[in-house]
C-alpha cells in the first residue's frame, strides 16, 4: 500500500462524502460501494446517502460533461458507479413497510437511454408503497400502451433527460388520447431538461423536479382517486 492511499474508513463524514463525489468522478465502482456502506454502518440514512453522496456527486460529473471536460466513456463508468452505490440502497429504500398505494409503470421515452434518474424515482415509488413496472430505457410507445394493458397501472411516467427526445412524451400523450384512455390514467413526467410548463405543454398531469416530488405527486393523485371513488 503507498503511503498517499486513502482509507475510507478513517475519513470523517464530510470527507468520506467529498471523496465520494471525487471517486464517482472518476468512475470507482468498488469505492463507491465502500463508501455507501460506511455511511450505511455510521448510521446514515439510505435517502441522505443517495442525495448526498451520490446524486450531488452526478451533479458535479454533469457539470464537467456539459462544460466538455469530461467525455461519455469517462461519464459512463461514473453512471455505472452511481448505479453500484445505488444498487446497495434499493432494498433500503423500498424496505419501508408503507402502506400499498398504487401501480406505476415508468420508462425513459424512445431515443433516450439515461436511466438513472429514472431508477431513483422507481426506487423511491417502491418505498414510498408503490409497485412499479419500469420498462427500462428507448420506450417507444407502444411498449406504454402494452404495458398499460397488462398491468393495469394507476399511473404512468416518463424520463426524458434530451431536449430532443421530451418532445416524445407528447406522442405518447396524444396516442393515449387517440385511443380514449388518457383520462384513466394519472401522467408524471420528469428529467433534467423539462420543467412545468413543458409538462402542461405536453399534457400530462404533472412534471416532478425530481424523485421526492414524484413520490408525493403521486400520493396526492391516489388520494384524490380514491376520494373521487369514495363519493361517487
Ligand atoms: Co448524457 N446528457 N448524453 N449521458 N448525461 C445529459 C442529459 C446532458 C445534459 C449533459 C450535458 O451536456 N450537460 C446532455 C443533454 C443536453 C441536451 O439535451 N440539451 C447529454 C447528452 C448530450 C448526451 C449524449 C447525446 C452525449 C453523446 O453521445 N454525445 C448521449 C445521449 C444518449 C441517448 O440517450 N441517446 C448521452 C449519454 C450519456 C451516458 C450514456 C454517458 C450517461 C447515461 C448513463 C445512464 O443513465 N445509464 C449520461 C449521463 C450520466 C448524463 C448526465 C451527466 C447525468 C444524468 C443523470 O443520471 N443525472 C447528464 C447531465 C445532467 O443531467 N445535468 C447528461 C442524475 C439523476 C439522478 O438526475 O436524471 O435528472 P436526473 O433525474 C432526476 C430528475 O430529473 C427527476 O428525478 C430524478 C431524481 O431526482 N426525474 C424524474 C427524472 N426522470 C423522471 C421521471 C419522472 C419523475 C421525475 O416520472 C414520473
Amino acid at each position: 500500500m503507498s503511503d498517499d492511499e486513502i482509507i475510507l474508513s478513517e475519513l470523517s463524514d464530510d470527507e468520506l462524502v467529498q471523496q465520494m463525489h471525487d471517486d464517482l468522478y472518476d468512475g470507482l465502482k468498488e469505492e463507491i460501494e465502500e463508501g455507501t456502506n460506511i455511511l450505511l454502518e455510521r448510521g446514515w440514512e439510505p435517502y441522505k446517502v443517495l442525495t448526498e453522496a451520490l446524486v450531488e456527486g452526478m451533479r458535479i460529473v454533469g457539470e464537467d460533461f456539459r462544460d466538455g471536460i469530461l467525455f461519455v466513456p469517462e461519464v459512463l463508468l461514473s453512471a455505472n458507479a452511481m448505479k453500484a452505490g445505488m444498487f446497495i440502497l434499493r432494498p433500503l429504500l423500498a424496505a419501508t413497510n408503507a402502506p400499498k398505494q398504487g401501480k406505476l409503470v415508468i420508462g425513459t421515452v424512445k431515443g433516450d437511454i439515461h436511466d438513472i434518474g429514472k431508477n431513483l424515482v422507481g426506487m423511491m415509488m417502491e418505498g414510498a408503497g408503490f409497485d412499479v413496472v419500469d420498462l427500462g430505457i428507448n420506450n417507444p410507445v407502444e411498449n406504454y400502451l402494452n404495458a398499460i394493458e397488462e398491468h393495469q397501472p394507476d399511473l404512468i411516467g416518463m424520463s426524458a433527460l434530451l431536449t430532443t427526445t421530451m418532445p416524445y412524451m407528447k406522442v405518447v400523450i396524444d396516442t393515449m388520447k387517440e385511443k380514449g384512455i388518457r383520462d384513466d390514467y394519472v401522467v408524471l413526467v420528469g428529467g433534467a431538461p423539462l420543467n412545468e410548463e413543458f409538462g402542461k405543454a405536453v399534457g400530462a398531469d404533472a412534471y416532478c423536479r425530481d424523485a421526492a416530488v414524484a413520490v408525493e405527486t403521486a400520493k396526492q393523485f391516489m388520494k384524490r382517486k380514491h376520494n373521487v371513488h369514495a363519493s361517487a
